[in-house]
């Protein structure tokens, strides 16, 4: 049994995909982030950095926060979505590394720029804006010719896809990117994904674009 810290955010959404992907037991505890809940000292001591996600593993107590690591201990834990051949799984690895340095802060600044603090500065906005569009194209050009970020479906697509998920949040319209947009309606079909978007709580339905 996995004891799955989290909120509604793309990073609290990457853990309960994967728990359900790999049909992990788990269960969930609520961290309300926008009442503070994540500074609460009992939450500190799972999550030293006092943000979500984070998880404790009841097998051994092993703890643990970074929804990157995270992702990789529950590869290993079960032998899936990380491959063991030496080419793929560095390139799985390369490719959440991006995620977890590029596209979860940049977005993340874009959505506090141009979602909840929009007119208050420009340049950041324009800044933000601008990233996000470099990126979505970096995504744009590895998905070309491929289903997946690393061919088969791992740990890089889990982590990658629901900060996608936020792109209207982003002023991103998903038909300049086509490879993005079919990668990202095929993930969302996902069951698993479904499942896993609604984690603490139902928010609504994966956003699907026109
Ligand atoms: N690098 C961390 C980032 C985690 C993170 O930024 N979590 C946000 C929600 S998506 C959070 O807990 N924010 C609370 C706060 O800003 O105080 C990870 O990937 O786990």
């Amino acid at each position: 049994m996995i004891d799955l810290y989290t909120w509604s955010t793309p990073n609290g959404r990457k853990i309960s995909i994967a728990l359900e992907e790999l049909k992990l037991p788990y269960e969930v505890h609520p961290v309300n982030i926008g009442k503070d809940e994540q500074f609460k000292p009992e939450f500190l001591a799972i999550s030293p950095n006092n943000r979500i996600p984070a998880i404790v593993d009841r097998t051994d107590g092993t703890r643990m926060m970074e929804s990157g690591a995270i992702l990789i201990y529950l590869a290993e834990k079960t032998g899936e979505l990380l491959s063991y051949e030496k080419k793929k799984r560095f390139e799985t690895l390369e490719w959440l590394m991006w995620q977890m340095g590029g596209i979860g802060p940049m977005l993340g600044q874009a959505h506090h720029f141009l979602k909840y603090n929009r007119g208050k500065a420009p340049y950041a906005e324009e800044r933000y804006a601008k990233e996000a569009k470099r990126l979505y194209g970096v995504l744009n050009r590895r998905l070309e010719g491929r289903e997946f970020i690393v061919d088969t479906y791992s740990i890089a697509d889990i982590a990658t896809w629901p900060w996608i998920s936020r792109f209207e949040w982003q002023d991103i319209d998903l038909n300049d990117f086509p490879n993005v947009k079919r990668w990202y309606v095929d993930i969302a079909k996902r069951p698993a994904v479904q499942k896993g978007y609604k984690v603490p709580k139902d928010v609504g339905d994966v956003p699907i674009p026109k």
